[in-house]
């Protein structure tokens, strides 16, 4: 990578010359025949860099980036996406809504029946509710925080349309936190000071090289880098390929702590140690017990690095309250992995450099803190944070993450905010007394629990009743946590608007619903690699906007123009004007660094790329001066101890971390009687979450019998009279879907997989109707972590299962809505 950087561009151009036909994932793309780039453009997406052949201005092919070596299968969704019978075709308004606004009857809202409008109408009728909104109750009663997973590209990014445009015109209440990290978000920067979580992590290349010991601990890389915040480019999985030759030699002690075997674990042909569900925590006291007592820590670390120790210990020896000794036997019980096993287990990490690789699942549960917490105390007691191949990560499964940066800037995006020194027409910051954030996983409770106050954080929230929302490049009916609870809980709202290119869920449940075009019909910019920096994308436009629909930008201009702010908002450019502008503005920071071409020269070439960055080690700094390079957290050392945290009181996150049993577990827990299965609603295989659900293509390869698939243990279908390819009914207490049985012995008993993300497709909008796809939010648990982050708790879910038989109605939710002529 020493080469200059006009070798470097001289380079990529000459390899550009051949296309890679690529068998996909982790099979490297072999390069074969030879074609004319120039019939092909190029585009950006959370799948990868693509190149599409378009003719007669419909999209015909998809390939991949002739850079990216490890495509995902994924983007063969693309199309189907693109030409989905879910697309929206024109700007739609709920029947009884259309009659009676505000007044509408909402028991209907969900019964998918809504009236074909013109842009202006639909238009008019948004800011009429704007208005009406702001002027009858002010900022607490709209919320906006409804963005999520939108596509990628700079300028287009859609959140950021919405919360500019609206901001110009009023306040509303938001959201703080994610559904991804949570409760990782909000423990870490008190005990490691950043959230982890989206820090960049230790270079693989210097993991590959030192550790003896990788445990992926609730980590699926293989399956989850296939995607990524910006546009994705992969590269990490060269890494893993090394890694899995390492595996093959021995040279490096892999294992996957899990209760399912993973696709990494398939892979990469490395250990499993399996663990009962939500139990990591009992698992990692026992592991700690056995290095306190064996005298297999190190105390020189705890001393110059940490500070509480002395407090937790008490607590692992079963001195405090509880008077339970941490012991490998005592966690027996709780983890289902023999007290030898953990002392062994303890053992192997101490004996060599260890490097701990959490995913972010284990967060997603009741008292989600704590796994996260632990962690970071085993890796002190274990004492190698900041050494090469040592320590712990938080992210090494997220966005290329452990590919080390380029140093180079990337290409800045539509502003979020309105510019300074301009106020919104409302200019009114009178929030009733209710606050104007909601943490993001309670936004049913605000609904149902309105004027109540929570703890969150150190702080008091007061839930808002707000009586509008606006969701744009989110998906609030596949992301959110019990259907049923939902639809009490939007049963309280007044309007409803959803922006989105495909009828989802959440369209069906809106008042007012707007087409937006897709990715792949507007001009955009991307970045390439959210952590390395490798490069910049051109997205170029495949297609015009299919039916009615209009770029996001269009749309909240044409808004803004309904109360004089359409210049304001645009700062009087149109897209291709942004487009340069954001590139040139990039091409500038990077001057005397990075060269990059004229824009003009960029747009035709499709790409700029940049060379790798140098390998890294996170907290080398800390540990070398643990003053001068103090941690975030009050004291600045890791915090095993948090009198912050302590000093909230609250009962389900303390002072030190804990094992806190949680409402239902599977495997002995509570309600383990009544329900038999813990229903894991991991991130699928073949989507990004909802994204690419619609196209059929894709959907296809995966469904059975058109719905989402059930993974369970054949040993436990059997018992149940259920054999491959067979409906089966899901359900629990909160709800109930019909979905197709996938056996596979990769699920141990008494456990099932639905991936989030299925379409939810409810045979009607009563409350308890059945699900005709497989969503599991139909079945999960919308509660707070803890009182500390109030994060989701999705994966803390018990259900039952059960043949279907009889006639089964079709799955509903793909058809897009119910068209009524008046
Ligand atoms: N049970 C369970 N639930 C979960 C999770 C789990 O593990 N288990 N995971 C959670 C996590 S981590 C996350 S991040 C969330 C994800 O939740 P979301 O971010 O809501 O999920 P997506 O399906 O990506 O939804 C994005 C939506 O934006 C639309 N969109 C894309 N591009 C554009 C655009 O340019 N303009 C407009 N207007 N719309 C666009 C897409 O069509 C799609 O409907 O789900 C959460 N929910
Ligand atoms: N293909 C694909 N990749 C994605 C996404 C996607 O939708 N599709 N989404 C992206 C996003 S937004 C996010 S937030 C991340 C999500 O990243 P993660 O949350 O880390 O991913 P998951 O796939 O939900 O779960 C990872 C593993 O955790 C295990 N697990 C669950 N509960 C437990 C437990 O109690 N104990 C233990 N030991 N293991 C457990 C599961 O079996 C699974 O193997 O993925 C990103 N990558
Ligand atoms: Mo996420």
């Amino acid at each position: 990578m020493k080469q200059s950087r006009r070798q470097f561009l001289k380079n990529m151009s000459a390899m550009a010359a051949t296309f890679a036909m690529p068998n996909f994932l982790i099979a490297k793309s072999a390069v074969a025949k030879q074609e004319n780039l120039t019939e092909w453009k190029i585009s950006g997406s959370h799948w990868g860099a693509i190149r599409a052949k378009v003719i007669n201005g419909r999209v015909e092919e998809i390939r991949p980036f002739e850079y990216d070596q490890y495509p995902t299968e994924m983007i063969k969704g693309i199309k189907g996406l693109i030409y989905s019978e879910a697309r929206i075709r024109y700007p739609m308004v709920r029947l009884d809504w259309l009659k009676n606004r505000e007044k509408s009857d909402k028991t209907h809202r969900g019964d998918n029946r809504f009236v074909r409008v013109t842009w202006d109408e639909a238009l008019d009728l948004f800011y009429q509710e704007l208005e009406r909104i702001q002027q009858n109750y002010g900022p607490w009663a709209l919320h906006t925080g409804n963005v999520g997973w939108r596509s990628t590209g700079q300028f287009h990014s859609c959140g950021n349309h919405m919360i500019r445009a609206i901001g110009m015109h009023g306040r509303s209440v938001s959201t703080a936190g994610d559904y991804s990290t949570g409760a990782g978000q909000t423990i870490m920067p008190y005990v490691l000071g950043s959230t982890e979580v989206y820090s960049q992590g230790t270079s693989w290349e210097i993991i590959l090289k030192e550790s003896e010991n990788i445990i992926f601990w609730a980590s699926d890389p293989v399956k989850n880098l296939q995607v990524g915040w910006n546009c994705e480019t992969h590269e990490a999985y060269k890494y893993l390929e090394q890694l899995k030759q390492k595996v093959e030699k021995n040279a490096i002690n892999v294992i996957s702590v899990d209760p399912v075997k993973t696709k990494t674990q398939n892979y990469l042909g490395c250990k499993h140690q399996y663990i009962n569900p939500q139990t990591d925590v009992p698992f990692m006291l026992a592991i700690a017990y056995v290095l306190y007592t064996e005298k297999l820590y190190d105390e020189k670390f705890i001393k110059v690095y940490t500070v509480g120790f002395e407090k937790f210990i008490p607590y692992l020896l079963g001195k405090t309250e509880d008077k339970v000794a941490k012991t490998p036997e005592w966690a027996e019980k709780i983890c289902g992995i023999s007290a030898q096993k953990i002392s062994e287990f303890a053992r192997m990490l101490a004996g060599k450099r260890t490097q701990l690789i959490f995913g972010w699942a284990i967060q997603r549960q009741q008292h989600g803190e704590q796994p996260y917490w632990m962690g970071a105390v085993l890796a002190a007691m274990l004492g190698q944070i900041g050494l090469a191949g040592g320590g712990i990560s938080y992210a090494h499964h997220y966005s290329s993450i452990g590919v080390p940066e380029s140093g180079a800037a990337m290409p800045g995006a539509f502003p979020l905010n309105v510019d300074e020194g301009q106020t919104p027409k409302y200019d009114n910051h009178n929030y009733n007394g209710y606050s104007a954030i909601i943490p993001v996983a309670r936004a049913s409770d605000s609904l149902l629990h309105a004027g109540e106050t929570i703890n969150f954080n150190g702080q008091k929230i007061v839930y808002a009743p707000y009586k509008m929302a606006i969701f744009t490049g989110c998906n609030q009916w596949h992301r959110h946590s019990e259907r049923n609870k939902m639809k009490k809980a939007f049963q309280k709202l007044e309007t409803i608007v959803s922006i989105n290119y495909s009828w989802t869920a959440t369209c069906r449940f809106s008042d007012i619903v707007l087409p937006a075009c897709t990715p792949f019909e507007r001009n955009d910019i991307d970045a390439y690699g959210s952590y390395s920096n490798r490069g910049v994308i051109a997205m170029q436009k495949l297609i015009d906007p299919l039916y009615d629909s209009r770029s996001d930008f269009e749309i909240f201009k044409e808004l803004c123009r309904r109360f004089g702010k359409e210049k304001e908002y645009c700062r009087n450019m149109d897209e291709m004007e942004w487009v340069e502008k954001l590139y040139e503005d990039c091409r500038k920071e990077n001057e005397g660094k990075f060269a990059m071409p004229s824009f003009q020269k960029f747009w035709q070439i499709g790409y700029v790329l940049f060379p790798e960055g140098k390998p890294w080690v996170r907290h080398a700094d800390f540990r070398d001066d643990p003053e001068l390079h103090a941690l975030g957290t009050p004291s600045g050392f890791i915090e095993i101890y948090s009198n912050k945290i302590a000093s909230f009181n609250y009962e389900n996150c303390k002072g030190h971390p804990m094992w806190f049993e949680k409402s239902e577990r599977s495997h002995g827990g509570p309600k383990s009687e009544q329900f038999k299965f813990w229903l894991q609603s991991v991130h699928p295989d073949k989507r990004l979450h909802s994204q690419l659900c619609e196209s059929k293509e894709l959907r296809d390869t995966y469904s059975i019998q058109d719905r989402e698939p059930l993974f369970i243990n054949p040993d436990d279908a059997k018992q149940l009279g259920i054999a491959h390819g067979d409906l089966v009914r899901v359900y629990n207490d909160r709800g109930q879907a019909i979905v197709g049985a996938h056996l596979s012995d990769d699920y141990p008993t008494g456990v099932v997989r639905l991936q989030e993300g299925a379409w939810y497709s409810p045979l009607d909008e009563k409350i308890g109707s059945i699900d005709t796809y497989g969503d599991p939010n139909t079945m999960t648990l919308d509660i707070g972590s803890s009182d500390l982050a109030q994060a989701v708790s999705a994966n803390t879910c018990l259900v039952n299962i059960e043949k279907f038989n009889g006639n089964a109605p079709k799955p509903n939710g793909f058809t897009g809505p119910i068209e009524v002529k008046i």
